[in-house]
């Protein structure tokens, strides 16, 4: 992160929830947002105060693809492929976006971090892993040695991946949920929030979180 293309102009594409905290991270880290792309009011968000909106995402053209970076603040929610759809469109037009890594992550030297990875506060990326495109390791979330994470994967916070655990494309794992070492996530799987996941997850399927039942006694 430390070339003088990591220091160009930030285009921040998206307004929401993810794009502030991405925008927190990343004014923290004394980067320059030139503009935030979105469609929406974003007047409400204090942390983009001072900073250009363009409502289009073609308004990007009126940067040359040389002078500025792309943060992708549109986040990952279950069902959706918003994320990568808008991706592309940008990598279409010529345009490449940043990974972000918080100051307070902790990411091994020996880990694998490809283009547009965003890692939030407190997550922790141990030795040996590899986290793909556009991936979201989200606050305080674990990965542990050695796992290999697909790309448009979203690690919602306090997730535990412990060791080798393999993802596909775009899988989906929720807060506090937990998987166990060695297992692995097909396409566009879902671990909902809370669940402790045993065994393979198939592609296009969801580990629901085990409920207590409580009865009087
Ligand atoms: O789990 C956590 C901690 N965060 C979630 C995050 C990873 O994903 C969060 O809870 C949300 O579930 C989701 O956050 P996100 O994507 O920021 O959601 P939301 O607050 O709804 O913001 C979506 C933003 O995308 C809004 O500002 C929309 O206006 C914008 N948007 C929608 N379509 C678009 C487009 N922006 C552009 N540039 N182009 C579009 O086509």
């Amino acid at each position: 992160m430390n070339n003088a293309a990591s220091m160009l102009p930030i285009v921040l594409i998206g307004g929401g929830g993810h794009a502030s905290v991405l925008a927190d991270i990343l004014l923290r880290q004394g980067r320059e947002i030139v503009a935030v792309i979105c469609p929406d009011d974003i007047s409400q968000r204090k942390v983009f105060s001072g900073i250009k909106q363009f409502l289009k995402d073609s308004d990007v053209e009126q940067f040359s693809p040389n002078s500025i970076r792309l943060v992708l603040g549109i986040g990952a929610v279950p069902r959706s492929n918003l994320r990568e759809k808008i991706a592309k469109y940008f990598i279409e037009l010529g345009y490449r976006f940043e990974s972000v890594i918080a100051e307070t992550a902790f990411v091994s030297e020996h880990a694998i971090i490809e283009n547009g990875v965003q890692i939030m506060e407190g997550a922790v990326i141990q030795t040996g892993a590899s986290i793909g495109l556009h991936s979201i390791v989200n606050t305080s979330a674990l990965v542990e040695h050695d796992c290999q994470i697909g790309a448009y994967n979203h690690l919602a916070p306090k997730a535990t991946l412990c060791g080798q655990v393999e993802t596909q494309h775009g899988c989906y794992i929720g807060a506090n949920a937990t998987v166990i070492q060695g297992i692995t996530l097909g396409v566009l799987s879902i671990v909902g929030a809370g669940a402790i996941l045993t065994k393979p997850l198939p592609s296009q399927s969801i580990c629901y979180p085990f409920r207590s039942i409580i009865k009087p006694y």
